[in-house]
Formats: structure tokens, sequence, C-alpha cells
């Protein structure tokens, strides 16, 4: 009786969860993106200034709730020595969101390149 009321709550209350990388240059505006993703979508978030958003050494953790499902993201630091790290993430999560700022053209090559570093790693 207890495995069938606590799968039936399970069913009813419990969110489905999915990873989702966030990736790209340093710059690009990946943790800009994922605060404004928290305090649009989650009610009771305040958000923090955007203007205290400092680069992202190591990663950012944010959890958003959009309907029956709760997707965590994982917001990682984009300069060059911690690209080599993004592949560690790939087999854990379900998406990713790959930010690109359209307006720093210099560096699009550059982004392109990041992209494309699992499949041709350095
Ligand atoms: N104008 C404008 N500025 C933005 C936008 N998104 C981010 N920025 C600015 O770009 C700078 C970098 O943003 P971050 O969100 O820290 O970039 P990041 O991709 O997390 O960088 P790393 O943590 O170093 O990998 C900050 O000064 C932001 O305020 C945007 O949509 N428009
Ligand atoms: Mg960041």
């Amino acid at each position: 009786m207890y495995t069938l009321l606590s799968g039936l709550y399970k069913y009813v209350f419990q969110k489905d969860e999915y990873c989702v990388l966030i990736l790209g240059l340093d710059n690009a505006g990946k943790t800009t993106f994922l605060e404004q993703s928290k305090t649009r979508f989650n009610k009771d978030y305040r958000g923090m200034s955007l203007s205290k958003i400092t680069t992202t050494v190591g990663l950012n953790i944010g959890t958003v709730d959009v309907g029956k499902a709760r997707l965590m993201f994982w917001d990682l630091g984009g300069q060059e020595e911690l690209q080599s790290l993004w592949d560690k993430y790939y087999a854990e999560c379900h998406g990713v969101i790959y930010v690109i700022d359209s307006t720093d053209e210099e560096r699009l090559s550059e982004s392109k390149q990041a992209f494309a570093l699992p499949l041709y790693p350095r």
C-alpha cells in the first residue's frame, strides 16, 4: 500500500528533472542569461543585480521550474582554460544551450571553434 501511495504521490507531484548545460565563450552572457531565466520563471526569486555578475570560475547551478519539468542549469565558465572541462559534463546532461554574443564579430570564429571542441579537441 505504501509503495502504491508513494508512487501515486510521485506521479502527481514530482517533477521530471532535466540537466541543461549553458556553454559559450567568456563574456558571451551565459550567467546573465541564467539569472534572467531564474527571475522570469521563478516567482519568488528576486534576482541578483546584473552588474554584480563577474566571470565564472567553475560553475553556477540554477533551477527553473517550467510546468511539470524542473530544469537544472549548469552554467560553466567560458574562459579558454576552462573549456576543456566542458566535455566532462556532456554525458550527464539532457540538453545544451550555446550562447553567442552576436555583436562581438571578432570572436565569432573562436566561438565556432569552441562549439566544435568536443568533436575536434585541441
Ligand atoms: N548589453 C548586453 N550586455 C550583456 C548581455 N548579456 C550579458 N551582458 C554583459 O556581458 C558581460 C558578460 O556577461 P556574463 O553573463 O558574465 O558572461 P559569461 O558568458 O557568463 O562569461 P564567463 O562567466 O566568463 O564565461 C557582463 O558585463 C554582462 O552585463 C546582453 O544581452 N546585453
Ligand atoms: Mg559566467
